[in-house]
């Protein structure tokens, strides 16, 4: 991934990281909304290393038709909050393991947003990425058929996935 790039089409989800050194855990999310043909942007940007950047960013993405944002970021993880407290959007925070503490830092501060300024908070690492990019392209679901019936193949594809490794085990007498 590389900083802010983007989708040929416009971007409805954007999907922001504190780091380059973060690309590498947050890409399941842009794979999953690739896979669903979900336009989306990439930025790398910092709450602390580059605050300007990150608050302007995120009062325009709603004017710009960004609907939903996923941030990831590791280590004091404020990136989220950040990008909140300067959008009504929908942000999707994923604590990064990025340190010594393996990401356990990053969820308490991720999920840990004082009342009134919300951040959804996934799993750590790979994980929570992927399932922020089912998460936010379940929210544009919400008005788009097409994408609800993408996510709901997807889903089905998933169990018969799963119902494919069942295996009879025979106990006899
Ligand atoms: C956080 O600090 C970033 O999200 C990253 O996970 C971590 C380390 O960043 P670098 O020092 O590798 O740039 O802000």
């Amino acid at each position: 991934m590389k900083d802010s790039k983007s989708e040929t089409a416009a971007a409805r989800v954007a999907v922001l990281m504190g780091s380059q050194s973060d690309a590498e855990q947050m890409q399941p999310a842009s794979d999953v909304l690739r896979e669903l043909g979900v336009a989306h942007e990439v930025v790398v940007t910092s709450a602390h290393r580059s605050p300007d950047k990150t608050a302007a960013y995120a009062r325009e993405a709603a004017d710009r038709g960004i609907r939903v944002l996923i941030v990831g970021a590791g280590r004091a993880a404020h990136l989220a909050g950040a990008v909140a407290a300067n959008t009504d959007l929908p942000v999707l925070g994923v604590p990064l393991d990025s340190g010594s503490l393996r990401g356990l830092d990053a969820l308490l501060s991720t999920v840990q947003m004082p009342k009134g300024v919300p951040v959804a908070t996934l799993a750590i690492g790979s994980a929570g990425a992927a399932n922020a990019g089912v998460l936010a392209a379940q929210i544009l679901a919400l008005s788009d058929t097409g994408l609800a019936a993408k996510l709901s193949d997807r889903k089905k594809a998933q169990a018969a996935a799963v119902a494919g490794r069942v295996r009879t085990v025979d106990v006899g007498d």
